[in-house]
Formats: structure tokens, C-alpha cells, sequence
């Protein structure tokens, strides 16, 4: 069986996740029950990046241990989560033990190298980002480049760790060169690639006296930079070093924000390098969803219209299911995506309302009405199997050419293929009974057929899509069905979604 490794960022948790958040996540959350439903051996990892200064400055605001602020975080994070119906197998917490164990053995060992030394650090440094500067970026304000940020910046001058990242360059060219494509979409691998050209500095690893955050082992002084600690969570993950899988490493593929890729694609290959480990097989950046104003929505400028807690906390599983697939059909992967109510419900309306609901709920109440609630398989429908199939190759090559888009869209064809038989045939008009079980057959083998493409995005409706049909599984290759019960999969909804 192939294995595959799926994460997320893990996200800070100095304010609650919102539908930034919940991109990445969904994303992941598709691919890795795509994969599932493909019998690969998945691994599924997201979780909470929690010792960050931002995380403790979040704590104090709200009158709170950091600790006791983090647990609750991750408690809310976690029932987010559930509520979208991501399946993680593994929710990691940069405090949790183990965690701490592993970065700790990493920097040790990539001191023991000889990759990371002491040296003076001077410079500009941004506090909120917890990123350094270089001179070249910062203007005449000496306020932080982040255009998110924007805050004052200091100038930092301490003795620090500092991490060899310049002995990587070559390789690091040589390797992306070799493989192009390991960083999706190409756009991002050009800068990537272009940035390391333009030369390598090394970077400081470590923080003088931080309180939060995991110590430097030899040297308690110190706490290890943010980053370092937070990339190494990808193999705490899978049990690194003492019960690592590394079967699942082999196939690693990292979903994330196109901010954040320098450090997945420069940093992060520089310390498995230096680790001795295997490279990453997929680095992919999506684009930003963003407001009408082309704003980026985030923490701090907020913009997330649809309020993701109360949007999950407040409405049923099909209008969440609704936001998944919204934000998986909507846009090109990649690229940023404006959101909004009226594409929602727009999107909502006449794809899940009016095409896929309405597929279901018409044949599902013909059979009822008409066949007593079952149908058999009596001929050969092989000529309709075979349409179908040429849109499930179609859609498995979308999926993995991260088009979720237009995957969804050839789940959308091949209702709009049943519909059409529905209206050409009349099933209302037919009396021949055997005739009559025929079409209708065909149509729930269409249907069979769409609830397996639906699931990962929509694993909650594709459920019930089967439950209603009385079918265990996705398996298509069905003799005979008896109708369950009928329910509304997406009740047409006339305004905006409110929450
Ligand atoms: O960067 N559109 O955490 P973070 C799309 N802890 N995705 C968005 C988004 C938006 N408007 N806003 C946020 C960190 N995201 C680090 C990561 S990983 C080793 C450490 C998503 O809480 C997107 O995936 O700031 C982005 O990369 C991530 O949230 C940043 O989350």
C-alpha cells in the first residue's frame, strides 16, 4: 500500500482560526480523504504553533497563563475542526512533550554538526513576526515590511545561535533544479529559486532571554527561534527520531499560505539536509483568500465575513459542508481568491441546491413512488459507466494536479448528465415498470458514482447520499438498491447566509 504524509501549517493560536485558516485545512482535509479513498496509507497532520511571542502577548491580553491560554486554544481549534469535519489523524502542539524532545534533539544535533554556531547578531528585527530583516528591506520609517504588520521595528543586537543556511545554497539549487516539481505552483518555484540564487545568508536560530518557548539545550540562556522549532514539528508528527516512520517521509507533501514558503522551501530542506533526512516530494503554496477590497484576510485586519466560529458553531452540517465546497470550487488554486456571501450563495444554490439536491431528492422520490422503493441492475450500462468514467480519470487528474475547481466541475457534469436523462426521459410519464427500473438504475449507479467523488469535499453529504440509498460503501458495482429514507441534502437557501 502507498503512503502518503499530508500537513498544514501549524497555525499560531493568538486569535481564533478563520477562514484562512480553514483554506489550508479543508485543502488538506480533501486531499488526504482523496488519498484515503484512493486505499493509500494516509497520515494527516495540523496543530498549533504555541511558543511564540505573539502567542504569549495573546495570553496576557486576555488575562491568562500562557499555558492555560494555549490548552484552551487548542480546545477551540480542535472543535473547529471537528465541526468542518476534518479528519487529522495527529493534532500536534509545539508544547506537547515530545515535541519539545524532538526540536531539543535537533538543534543539539545540528550544533554536534557543526551547522549552527554563535556569533554577534545586529539588526532589524520585528517583534510581532518574529522575523529578521535585512537592511535592504526596511525603509526610512523603520517600520516592519509585512504589510500586515507594519509595526515599529528594533534593532537587535545580541549574541546569538546562527544556522549555516548559506552552506546549502548549491544543493539547494541542484535540487530544485533537478526537481522541479517539488514546489507547486511554478510561479512560486521561480521565486523560490531566484531568491536562494541570489545568495544565502545564515540565519539566527535562537532568542535571548524569551522566556516562552523551548530552551536551547546547551545553553538555557537562549530559546530556539520560533521557526526552527515550528518546522520541526513535521517530524515529531510521524515519531521522529526514535519511532520515526519513515514511510510516510518519503512522501511528505506540506500545504500552506504562499507567505510562508520561503521557510518550507528554503529553511526547512536546509535542515533536513543538514539532518541527513530525505527531502520534502511536495511543497505546495496556495494564494490568499482575500477580501472585495483585495485585502488578504488575517488575524489582524480581520475580513473573514463569514465569521468562521459562529459560522460553524451556529449552522447545520450541510450549510458547513456548503463552505467547504465553496471554498474548493471557488477560484484557482493558486491564485488569490476574493470571497464573498453572494458567490456563496450563488455557488450553493446551483450547484449543491439545484443540481446535486435536486438529482438526489427527484430519484430518489420516483423510486419511492413508483418502484416501492427498489431498483435492480436488469441490463448492460456499461455505455452510461463508461461516460462516467472518463470524468472520474478526468477528476483524479485535476485533484492531483491540486485543480480542485475544476475536479468539483466534473462531478458537476455528470449530474448535469443525470438531470438531463431525467428531463429527456420522464420517468414521471413512464408506465412499462421494468422500463422504468431500468432508467432509474442507471441513475443511482450515477448517483453511487457522484457520492464517492463528493467525499472529500463533502464526506458529511456523500454519507448521507448513501444512507438514504441504503449502501455501506462507495463501491460501485451494485445489483440492487432499496430506498432508505429521503431527506433534502441542501435545501435552497433565498438570501445571504447569515450566521
Ligand atoms: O505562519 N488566505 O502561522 P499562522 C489563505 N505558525 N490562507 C491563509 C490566510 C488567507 N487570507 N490567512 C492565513 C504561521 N492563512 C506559522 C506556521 S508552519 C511550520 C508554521 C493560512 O497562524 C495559510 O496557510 O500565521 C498561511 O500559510 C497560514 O494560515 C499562516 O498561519
Amino acid at each position: 500500500m502507498r503512503a502518503i504524509y499530508i500537513t498544514t501549517p501549524i497555525y499560531y493560536p493568538n486569535s481564533d482560526p478563520h477562514i484562512g485558516t480553514a483554506y489550508t485545512t479543508c485543502i488538506a482535509d480533501f486531499l488526504s480523504r482523496y488519498y484515503k479513498m484512493k486505499n493509500y496509507d494516509v497520515f494527516f497532520l495540523t496543530g498549533n504553533d504555541e511558543n511564540s511571542v505573539k502567542v504569549e502577548e495573546a495570553a496576557r491580553k486576555a488575562n491568562k497563563e500562557t499555558k492555560e491560554y494555549v490548552d484552551q486554544m487548542a480546545i477551540l481549534f480542535k472543535d473547529i475542526w471537528n465541526k468542518l469535519h476534518i479528519e487529522y489523524d495527529k493534532f500536534i502542539r509545539t508544547t506537547d512533550e515530545e515535541h519539545v524532545r524532538t526540536a531539543t534533539y535537533v538543534f543539539q544535533k545540528l550544533f554536534e554538526e557543526g551547522y549552527i554556531y554563535k556569533s554577534f547578531y545586529e539588526g532589524w528585527y520585528c517583534k510581532n513576526c518574529e522575523t529578521f530583516w535585512p537592511k535592504s528591506k526596511v525603509g526610512e520609517d523603520k517600520k516592519c515590511p509585512n504589510v500586515e504588520c507594519q509595526r515599529e521595528l528594533e534593532w537587535l543586537k545580541e549574541d546569538n545561535y546562527f544556522f549555516k543556511l548559506s552552506a546549502f545554497q548549491d544543493r539547494l539549487i541542484e535540487f530544485y533544479e533537478n526537481n522541479p516539481d517539488v514546489i507547486f505552483p511554478k510561479s512560486r518555484y521561480n521565486e523560490v529559486l531566484s531568491f536562494i540564487k541570489m545568495g544565502l545568508q545564515d540565519i539566527s536560530v535562537s532568542r535571548k532571554n524569551v522566556e516562552w518557548g523551548i530552551k536551547v539545550p546547551f545553553d538555557k540562556e537562549y530559546t530556539i527561534y520560533v521557526w526552527i522549532d515550528a518546522l520541526t514539528n513535521y517530524i515529531t508528527g510521524i515519531g521522529y527520531p526514535d519511532n520515526f516512520k519513515a514511510h510516510y517521509w518519503e512522501n511528505v507533501h506540506h500545504i500552506m499560505g504562499k507567505d510562508i514558503i520561503r521557510f518550507h522551501a528554503v529553511i526547512w530542506p536546509s535542515i533536513l539536509m543538514a539532518l541527513k533526512l530525505p527531502l520534502p516530494k511536495k511543497i505546495i503554496a496556495h494564494g490568499w483568500l482575500i477580501t472585495a477590497g483585495k485585502e488578504k484576510i488575517s488575524k489582524s485586519k480581520g475580513g473573514d465575513i463569514f465569521n468562521l466560529k459562529d459560522f460553524v458553531f451556529n449552522n447545520p452540517p450541510h450549510l458547513i459542508m456548503a463552505l467547504r465546497y465553496y471554498l474548493l470550487r471557488e477560484g484557482s488554486f493558486g491564485e488569490d481568491i476574493p470571497v464573498s456571501l453572494e458567490r456563496f450563495t450563488q455557488i450553493y444554490n446551483s450547484e449543491l441546491a439545484n443540481n446535486f439536491g435536486n438529482l438526489v431528492s427527484r430519484v430518489l422520490a420516483i423510486i419511492q413512488k413508483n418502484l416501492d422503493g427498489q431498483v435492480y441492475k436488469q441490463t448492460d450500462i456499461s455505455s452510461l459507466a463508461n461516460i462516467i468514467d472518463s470524468f472520474t480519470s478526468k477528476y483524479y487528474n485535476y485533484v492531483e494536479n491540486y485543480e480542485f475547481s475544476k475536479a468539483l466541475e466534473m462531478v458537476v457534469e455528470i449530474a448535469n448528465i443525470l438531470n438531463k436523462k431525467i428531463e429527456e426521459n420522464k420517468p414521471w410519464e413512464i408506465n412499462d415498470r421494468e422500463k422504468l427500473n431500468n432508467l432509474m438504475f442507471e441513475l443511482i449507479f450515477g448517483i453511487v458514482n457522484i457520492a464517492k467523488l463528493l467525499y472529500p469535499a463533502l464526506p458529511y453529504t456523500s454519507k448521507k447520499i448513501l444512507e438514504q440509498i441504503g449502501l455501506s460503501s462507495f463501491d460501485t458495482n451494485i445489483e440492487k438498491v432499496e430506498i432508505k429514507y429521503r431527506e433534502a441534502l441542501f435545501p435552497t437557501i433565498k438570501n445571504i447566509v447569515k450566521t
